[in-house]
């Protein structure tokens, strides 16, 4: 804990860590209770960045309490133009502190600070920016319809992309007019309590958006309480459908954003050194933990062994290390629990007779939580590494003769989050792109986001929108006029 000691190029903007976090409830810290007590880890050393408390029910309640108390009061008495004046600072102060932003979220989650700089905080101030543009115009996304905010939404989040998820759940959600309680990820807290610091800065009212830390308990506690109008969650399938279970038979409405396992269609008369990066981006992006990431490569059997080849060369070049140095490419395994899953995966995989090709352009750093690249090849449809969601840097290579067993293929899987497809013929793009049977289609990119295009999954991986018009109708309700 205390001021981080951080590589040349950010030494300018050290980021105090303080020993220990509460949760933050009606505008302000409070300790927390010292059961329960966990450490939240810089996975790029294994090393205590600071302990964290785990609220229990009664700080569950307080924090539900403080929220129906200032949507009661202050936030649904507001004008759209006066909650978007708040979304507006917020998202200037984000900026302003972007720098901040990023170094802590690559000290507490591993990913490359060139992501956090370029991918993950930028994306964030966007997202408010865009949010508090609606705020006063709900009228026109609702088409005429009279519509109001369902009241305190209870948010969990993940810890693979933690200010980004935080963003795509208050955004909308404080548009709207709701308030919030939050729930981070355990293995990720420090930048949600780093945005209150800009919730206190622009005099954001008290009790609009509280924060409550802990595991699994914490998020059940919240689940549970009946004052929640509305849970969102990202996380995994399972959990999620531990959530639908237990708000069943409630007045809870529910989004959810859950696993995947997205697929890269690449067709012969494809650009073929784009779509090597575009997969490559695709799965070792972010260390692989992306709900959407494209771990499955499909890629058509006349050009398999070139582009395999290619692919192969590409891996070979990427940095995997130290997440605060600017030139890393792969940075660490969020969790020692992620990185023991992830062989065992592999395990599994060599076990299922598949082959097993690893690369990168450096030996891995010697302590954290580090992994190479991996290319299955020899992998089938029914071998569990192509069927399950790896959340790492794990790509499976399969092979199709024509379009149709490409979609059929990309089609076999319980999940439906996102796929790319990669030719040069529009025609074909569009063709393939209507028949996956998933929520989000790239064509020629991947990962690609922008906070006016909604995304979800269908299936397994989830059901209702964030981001775009879309992600405001699961904040709101249609009322009489
Ligand atoms: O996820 P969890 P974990 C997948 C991925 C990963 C696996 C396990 O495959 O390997 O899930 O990761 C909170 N009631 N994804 O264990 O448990 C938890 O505290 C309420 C994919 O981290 O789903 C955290 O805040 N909340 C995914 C959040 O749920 C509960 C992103 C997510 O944790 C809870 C993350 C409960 N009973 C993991 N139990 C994606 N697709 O984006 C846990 N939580």
């Amino acid at each position: 804990a205390g001021a981080l000691e951080l590589s040349p190029s950010i030494e300018k903007h050290p980021v105090e860590i303080r020993p220990r976090y509460g949760h933050f409830i009606a505008g302000r810290w409070v300790e927390g209770r010292d059961e329960g007590v966990f450490e939240t880890v810089n996975p790029a050393t294994a090393k205590p960045l600071a302990q964290i408390a785990a609220a229990d029910e009664a700080e569950v309640d307080a924090a539900v309490a403080a929220a129906r108390k200032a949507y009661d009061e202050v936030w649904s008495k507001l004008s759209g133009l006066e909650r978007g004046k708040y979304l507006f600072r917020i998202a200037r102060r984000l900026q302003e502190r972007a720098r901040e932003f990023a170094t802590l979220e690559t000290t507490d989650n591993g990913k490359p600070i060139r992501e956090t700089r370029d991918v993950d905080i930028p994306l964030v101030a966007a997202h408010f920016f865009y949010y508090a543009g609606w705020a006063d115009k709900l009228e026109h996304a609702a088409a005429g319809r009279k519509v109001a905010p369902l009241g305190v939404a209870g948010q969990i989040i993940p810890w693979n992309f933690p200010l980004l998820m935080l963003a795509w759940k208050i955004a909308p959600a404080l548009a709207t007019g709701n308030t919030v309680v939050l729930k981070p990820a355990e293995t990720t807290p420090l930048t949600a309590a780093l945005f209150c610091d800009v919730l206190q800065e622009v005099g954001l009212p008290p009790g609009v958006v509280n924060i409550v830390n802990g595991a699994g308990e914490t998020g059940a506690a919240l689940v549970n309480h009946p004052g929640i109008d509305k849970i969102a969650f990202t996380g995994s399938t399972e959990v999620g459908r531990i959530i639908m279970r237990s708000i069943a038979g409630t007045k809870k409405k529910a989004t959810m954003e859950l696993g995947g396992k997205g697929a890269n269609i690449v067709f012969a008369d494809a650009a073929l050194d784009q779509a090597v990066e575009g997969c490559v981006d695709g799965i070792f992006f972010n260390q692989g933990h992306v709900c959407c990431a494209g771990s499955r490569l499909l890629v058509e059997e006349s050009i398999a062994e070139d582009f395999v080849a290619r692919l192969r060369r590409r891996v070979s070049t990427l940095r995997i290390g130290d997440p605060l140095d600017k030139n890393t490419d792969v940075g660490a395994i969020n969790s020692k629990d992620q990185h023991g899953m992830i062989d065992r995966y592999l395990d599994i995989a060599a076990q299922e007779g598949a082959k097993v090709w690893q690369g990168a352009a450096c030996e891995l750093p010697s302590t954290g939580y580090y992994h190479l690249p991996t290319i299955l090849t020899g992998v089938q449809q029914t071998d569990t590494v192509v069927r399950e969601e790896i959340f790492g840097p794990v790509l499976s290579v399969l092979t199709f003769r024509t379009p149709a067993e490409a979609i059929k293929k990309a089609n076999d899987t319980e999940y439906g989050l996102a796929c790319g497809v990669w030719s040069e013929k529009t025609s074909k793009l569009f063709r393939t792109a209507h028949a996956l049977n998933c929520g989000v289609v790239w064509a020629n990119g991947y990962n690609l986001f922008d906070p006016s295009s909604p995304f979800g999954g269908v299936r397994h991986s989830g059901f209702g929108r964030e981001g775009g018009i879309a992600g405001l109708w699961p904040y709101m309700q249609e009322v009489a006029r």
